[in-house]
Formats: structure tokens, sequence, C-alpha cells
């Protein structure tokens, strides 16, 4: 075998540059990743600030309508979000530019969407039918430019 000046054979030159190649062509994909979860990062924040702040909205609401509707969904006359009222209003309701409890919005690549149901006793994450039990299943999306970013769920129960 023909060596090198430094007595590696070529073979052994090679390797070395092998392995060379592969270190540094990992040390560069860490890079990377490090880079986008750093940039990415507000982004998370922000979505779990909006989940936090919409169960913050949930828990701060009436259990139950006060015209004592124990329904799912908006009662008669109410249409829109600033009609919401107790917490079944929420059901299906969808926000394109959320606003925080503050009163700050958070612009068009947001949005926030609310799931509520009603959930037998013995097995919450068996539904039932809407207004049938005491306990109310509601689950919040929180999406930016579409991609779900943030969710998670509660329960509530109806008797105070
Ligand atoms: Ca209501």
């Amino acid at each position: 075998m023909s060596r090198t000046a430094d007595g590696f054979t070529y073979f052994e030159v090679l390797l070395a540059s092998i392995i060379l190649a592969g270190a540094v062509t990992c040390m560069g994909l860490a890079l990377e990743q490090s880079a986008s979860v750093t940039s990415n990062a507000p982004i998370v924040a922000t979505a779990d600030y909006l989940l936090q702040d919409g169960f913050a909205w949930v828990r701060s609401l009436p259990r139950v309508d006060r015209s004592g509707s124990t329904a799912i969904g908006m009662e008669a006359g109410e249409t829109a979000i600033a009609d919401v009222d107790d917490v079944d209003d929420l059901a299906g309701v969808s926000e394109a530019d959320p606003v925080d409890r503050n009163g700050t919005g958070y612009g068009a690549d947001w949005s926030r969407s609310f799931t509520v149901e009603s959930v037998t006793l013995a097995d919450p994450t068996v539904a039932a039918a809407a207004g049938s039990t005491p306990l109310l299943r509601i689950r919040i999306v929180v999406k930016y430019q579409k991609i779900e970013k943030a969710a998670d769920t509660i329960l509530l129960s109806r008797t105070p």
C-alpha cells in the first residue's frame, strides 16, 4: 500500500475525510434545528398564552345561562362573541382574530376555537346528549396560519 509523506495510507486519509465530513454535516443539522426551534419560540409562547387566556375566559363565565337553559350553544338573541354570557355559549365559537382578556388582539394569522360538550359522569371521555348531564367538556384549539399550535381540554361541573 502506498503511503503519504506522513505515513498514512490513502485509505486512512479517505476514511478520516469521510468521518470528518459526517461530523461537519451533523453539526450543521444541529445548528439548523436549533435556529428553527429558536425562531418558533415566540409563536409557541403566544399559542400557549392564548390557550391559557381562553381557559381563564371559560372559568370566569357562569356555568348556566341566566334563563336557566342547559342547552349547549347560544340562546335566542345571542349571536356574536360579545353575547357570550355562559360557558356553553362558546360551543362552536371560532375567533378569527383572538382578543385576550386585556383586550389585546393577536391578528388574522391566529385563530382560537371552542368546543363544548356534555359528557357522562361515569366516563368524561364519553359524550352525552347536549345538556343531559351536569358535566361539560371544553376543548380549546389555537392555530397560527391554520396550523394547530396549542390545544387542551378541561372539565367543568355545572354545579358550582
Ligand atoms: Ca347564553
